[in-house]
């Protein structure tokens, strides 16, 4: 009745339906019947605005629904479908999917909101890599896993004192033979050359060995091959490679560990997931040591990244490849063709093979081994 009385005011008569008020007189029942008539209408009108209302209304939701929903799929990219590529188990896959909450409330409606936990199951499968902290005490003193990346700041000298750096550049120089250093790969930076002198130039050099020891006992290795890498100045880096044990069967049975020592300028490696391209990069300052495991170096990349820093002076790393004891729990190598037991008897009985002409003849593959010179 409010809104009818709201409405009321000679003007909003229907002339058709009063044609009394022309007259100036009004009945009761004419009055009751124009006011029902006025009530409707007036009902009618309302009822259709709030519609409209809420027409209106939902349409903006809509709307702004679909904003959000295109939000969303702009910062969550559906991923590719790689067909199989992935480095997870297809099995791994299927469980996360089911794992995925439902995003609905409590009454079963799909909710708006992107939930910030993506699952509550717990997950047991090894991580792609593992990072480890070393401490520079004599020995790493803790079981090494074929997931871990491990940085020892400090390993072999204070991070201030470039005096092993300098040492360094001194005893390379001074073996005096002007084909020792040569350009990795075109001109990225510098390597020792391990067969001028048979490699013997790492014997006349103190703080070469120095370097390699500290490596050797520390993470009790048996070390199978060493490269001493020269980056110059900022123009020198090396580009995202595997090392030999991942790409060559006979390295992959002898070697399941690389250490790196840096001394001099600080500069980053970097680790680049060979299925993913996922990048993670440690800085290596002077004195620093990082090493990986057998799974890291099949599954990621690794490299000395590139730098615009023009004021880059010059780092010197020593590399140390062999064989550190290592826990292959939750391991997704298990079934790669180097560490199948048929493929290894066969790599052993071609090694076999290899040492007896090298002992009898002048084979030259049975002469290379263990000097660690090979090109990616
Ligand atoms: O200099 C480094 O840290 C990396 C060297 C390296 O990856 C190699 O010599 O294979
Ligand atoms: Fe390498």
């Amino acid at each position: 009745m409010n809104i009818a009385a709201k409405e009321w005011s000679p003007s909003s008569f229907n002339t058709t339906t009063t044609t009394s008020s022309s007259s100036g007189t009004f009945s009761k029942q004419n009055i009751d019947e124009t006011i029902k008539k006025f009530e409707n209408i007036s009902i009618d009108k309302n009822e259709k605005q709030k519609k409209e209302n809420k027409k209106k209304q939902s349409g903006k939701e809509n709307r702004i629904h679909d904003k959000k929903k295109q939000n969303r799929n702009s910062q969550n990219p559906k991923p590719k479908n790689n067909n199989n590529k992935n480095h997870r188990s297809q099995q791994q896959q299927q469980q996360q999917q089911q794992n995925q909450p439902k995003n609905k409330n409590k009454n079963n409606h799909k909710s708006k909101h992107k939930k910030n936990t993506e699952s509550f199951d717990p997950d047991y499968s090894a991580p792609d890599c593992r990072i480890v902290i070393g401490l520079p005490t004599e020995k790493f003193n803790r079981e090494y896993s074929v997931h871990d990346i491990v940085m020892v700041p400090q390993l072999v000298c204070d991070q201030g004192d470039f005096s092993l750096y300098e040492q360094l550049v001194e005893e390379i120089q001074s073996i005096g033979r002007d084909n020792l250093l040569v350009e990795w790969h075109g001109d990225t930076h510098l390597i020792a050359n391990d067969k001028i002198m048979g490699g013997k130039w790492k014997e006349k050099m103190p703080a070469f060995k120095y370097i390699v020891d500290r490596m050797q006992s520390y993470f009790d290795m048996d070390i199978k091959a060493t490269r001493f890498n020269w980056y110059r100045n900022s123009k020198d880096w090396k580009p995202y490679h595997h090392d030999a044990a991942a790409v060559k069967a006979r390295f992959a049975l002898t070697q399941n560990c690389t250490v790196a020592v840096s001394v001099g300028q600080e500069r980053e490696c970097g680790f680049q997931h060979a299925k993913t391209g996922t990048v993670v990069s440690c800085p290596q300052p002077n004195g620093c040591a990082y090493a990986f495991g057998r799974d890291v170096n099949l599954e990621w990349r690794h490299g000395v990244l590139p730098t615009k820093k023009e004021d880059c002076t010059g780092r010197i790393s020593i590399i140390a490849w062999g064989y550190v004891e290592q826990s292959d729990d939750r391991t997704r190598q298990a079934n790669h063709p180097f560490f199948n037991q048929d493929q290894k008897n066969h790599n052993n009985n071609k090694n076999k093979h290899t040492f007896k002409k090298s002992n009898n003849g002048n084979n030259k593959k049975g002469n290379k081994k263990g000097k660690g010179w090979f090109s990616k």
